[in-house]
């Protein structure tokens, strides 16, 4: 997990914003990282030889307990205001902005939303989503793969999010240690694209074995790639019987009725 893979972040080398008031400090707040950044770095390396495997696996379970604790309270936040949170999976690229660009669009004139965008680094993906005037906060996690429950904790508290309400938290791409951070959500939604290979489930079996939901997308790119979606239902469906599958291009159109009214019947 992430100790292993060297992306455990020291709190203040997490920036999180919105894209207004980023824009306003842009040069300073790129600066200020960069330093940190070294000094995380430097600090990460010299003490990763030092650990026995044990201690390794120890630290790692307090990680993950603190960050279960701290979800489990988002979670009761969340259900308290009835805010239906839903936490958006993948690998990089495969549409996760994309999709939530195309559902905001159609349907925040009957549903209030609220998004909390997850990257290493840029603003890019809360400009998108600024732009349609919607609710969001970018979370750069510097050196970190995945979002965890603090820092939605910390970016709720930015937020004025509206009880009855859906909340999108797009995760940084990547489809191995976001599987391990329960974030409060109440579903969690895997996107894979159909350029991606139809192993993927079987490869990556934590993250589809922890999803609600999966989504195929970019049905549009079919005829032009080697992908069987059947393969691709069987090979998910043997790591999590559970896995429900919605077929779909969120670029051009097709299936985006039946996200739709996923969203609508699990809301409620
Ligand atoms: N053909 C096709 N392209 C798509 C579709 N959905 C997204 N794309 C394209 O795929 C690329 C990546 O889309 P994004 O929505 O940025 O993907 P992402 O998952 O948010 O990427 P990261 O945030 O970087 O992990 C863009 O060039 C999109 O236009 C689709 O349904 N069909
Ligand atoms: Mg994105």
């Amino acid at each position: 997990m992430c100790d292993t893979c060297g992306c455990t972040q020291p709190d203040d080398a997490v920036k999180i914003a919105s894209p207004r008031e980023h824009h306003e400090h842009d040069h300073a707040h790129s600066h200020e990282h960069h330093s940190h950044d070294h000094h995380h770095h430097d600090h990460e390396h010299s003490h990763s030889h030092e650990h026995s495997h044990s201690k390794t696996i120890s630290v790692e379970t307090d990680i993950l307990q603190n960050n279960n604790l701290l979800a489990e309270r988002n979670r009761g936040f969340f259900e308290a205001k009835n805010i239906f949170a839903i936490n958006l999976v993948s690998s990089p690229g495969s549409g996760k902005t994309t999709l939530l660009e195309k559902t905001l669009a159609a349907l925040k004139d009957e549903i209030n939303f609220t998004v909390i965008e997850g990257d290493q680094q840029t603003m890019n993906d809360a400009d998108r989503i600024d732009a349609l005037n919607i609710p969001v906060i970018q979370v750069n996690t510097g050196n970190g793969c995945h979002l965890d429950s603090d820092m939605i904790n910390k970016a709720v508290k930015k937020l004025e999010i509206k009880d009855n309400s859906i909340l999108m938290i797009e995760n940084v791409g990547n489809l191995v240690c976001p599987s391990l951070f329960d974030l409060g959500e109440a579903k969690r939604v895997v996107i894979i694209s159909v350029t991606e290979g139809d192993d993927k489930p079987l490869k990556y079996p934590n993250m589809f074995a922890s999803s609600d939901i999966c989504i195929i997308n970019k049905i549009d790119l079919l005829p032009y790639v080697e992908f069987s979606v059947e393969k691709v239902k069987e090979n998910g469906l043997k790591i999590n019987h559970h896995l429900e599958f919605i077929e779909l291009s969120a670029a051009k159109g097709e299936g985006m009725e039946l996200w739709f009214n996923w969203l609508k019947e699990n809301k409620n």
